[in-house]
């Protein structure tokens, strides 16, 4: 099996607008001014990694370390502060980011959504709302209008089912709600969205005979038994998986809100809109049968007891990433572009095994036959990690959170050198 990336393989990271950039205004920022318990090291994103202001610097020297690619996303409240108010300034900036990833060669992977909504939109139901639908079309067409003469990728809403379940069913995100009814309107009303955005940005592309690829992000998490020999626990896992990790997939694809979400109807737009599919993988859970769990449809997580874990908790197992490449090739047969894949390690300990070999692991899945398109590793540089805050470290480049100065940890080198010779190593080069 060859170890050599194609030499059009897209290669760099990935970040979203909340993580980096501070000084925002949005549902997520006004949890965390309302309800501060809900981080849970108690910080706030505040300024976060103030790339609004230094996207220039940031780009270039990931450029600089032979990144072919960068995912970043454009923040709603920013282009339309209260409804129906466009702030020109706020896309020119995002014009910027765009010709700044273009000089350097790198290509932009644009996200339209990506967990944080405008509060003048959270206020009148998120994507809840009746007209969420139409008004995230109108957004994506002036992001289209603006930006799409630069860009070939784009990605509508930033994993749908997480966002479901983590702000509706869970309640510990925006909008703080715990309910099964409102996990599956959530979704309902997500799948609208990504066909109306769909819609537009391809209305706005062609209009002006530019090329657009658009998917929403599949974040990607199969459920395993722990024993699998008890047939509760394998029970366990089929309900779960078909919700989480496949409805949204399936109802792109045969345009219709399946059940349990809706009863088949169809809605326009949504039939057959994913051009490629984005892919977020971190790991597979395993999990057993739990009475205790009727809200995780009684599928309990447990660390799985065999492999080594990240410092959330979650589970490594490069060869997990190939597997889900390939069922999901044989399913939908899309080229993939992995959106995300990282680690959460404090000290920098994991992530340059870890980034080897999931790249080894693309290479199998490639060799057997699934089209994959790019890498784009989850993040460029430490940042909010939602309610966890600043506690977990996801960066190839440490941030000093006062000075805000980027230093660059052992792994972006490893990284770097494996975007500029295209060659995967068998294992971690022994430096020093
Ligand atoms: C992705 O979410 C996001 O797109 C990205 O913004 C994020 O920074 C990245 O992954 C890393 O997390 O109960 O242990 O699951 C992944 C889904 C859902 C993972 C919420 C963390 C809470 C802790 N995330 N989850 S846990």
């Amino acid at each position: 099996m060859t170890r050599r990336l194609p030499d059009d393989f897209l290669i760099g990271c990935a970040t979203a607008a909340h993580q980096v950039e501070g000084g925002l205004d949005n549902d997520w920022s006004r949890m965390e001014r309302e309800h501060p318990q809900r981080i849970r090291d108690g910080s706030v994103s505040g300024m976060a990694c103030d790339h609004y202001a230094r996207y220039r610097a940031d780009l270039d020297q990931l450029a600089g370390m032979h990144h072919t690619a960068h995912r970043f996303s454009i923040e709603w409240s920013r282009v339309e502060p209260r409804q129906g108010i466009f702030d020109g300034s706020a896309l020119d900036h995002y014009r910027d980011v765009v010709r700044t990833c273009r000089l350097l060669g790198v290509e932009p992977v644009v996200t339209l959504h990506h967990f944080t909504l405008p509060t003048w939109l959270a206020d009148r139901g998120g994507v809840l709302d009746a007209d969420a639908p139409r008004l995230f079309a109108r957004f994506a067409a002036a992001c289209t209008e603006a930006l799409g003469d630069q860009v070939g990728w784009w990605i509508t809403i930033n994993e749908p089912a997480v966002l479901a379940v983590f702000g509706y069913m869970y309640g510990e995100w925006p909008p703080l709600q715990r309910s099964t009814r409102a996990f599956l309107s959530a979704l309902g009303g997500m799948a609208r969205m990504h066909a109306a955005a769909y819609t537009a940005v391809h209305t706005v592309a062609a209009a002006h005979g530019w090329t657009a690829r658009v998917s929403f992000a599949h974040h990607d998490r199969p459920l395993r038994p722990l024993n699998p020999r008890s047939p509760l626990d394998r029970a366990a896992t089929v309900a779960p998986n078909a919700l989480f990790n496949r409805w949204f997939l399936r109802a792109c694809r045969s345009g219709r809100l399946l059940p349990p979400v809706g009863r088949g109807q169809a809605v326009p737009g949504l039939g057959r809109s994913l051009d490629y599919l984005a892919l977020n993988f971190y790991c597979e859970e395993r999990v057993r049968f739990s009475r205790r769990h009727p809200r995780g449809m009684f599928a309990e997580s447990v660390p799985a007891p065999d492999l080594p874990l990240s410092s959330f908790g979650w589970s490594i197992d490069p060869d997990a990433l190939r597997r889900a490449l390939e069922r999901l090739w044989k399913e939908f047969r899309l080229p993939v572009l992995i959106a995300e894949n990282g680690v959460a390690d404090e000290n920098d300990e994991l992530r340059s095994r870890f980034i080897v070999d999931h790249l080894g692991a693309v290479c199998a899945a490639m060799a057997s036959g699934v089209e994959v398109r790019g890498y784009l590793h989850w993040s460029s540089m430490d940042n909010f990690e939602w309610a966890e805050g600043y506690s977990k470290r996801f960066g190839l480049i440490a941030v000093d959170r006062a000075t805000m100065q980027r230093t660059p940890k052992p792994s972006a080198a490893l990284f770097a050198e494996i975007c500029q010779t295209r060659v995967v190593p068998s294992a971690v080069p022994v430096v020093g």
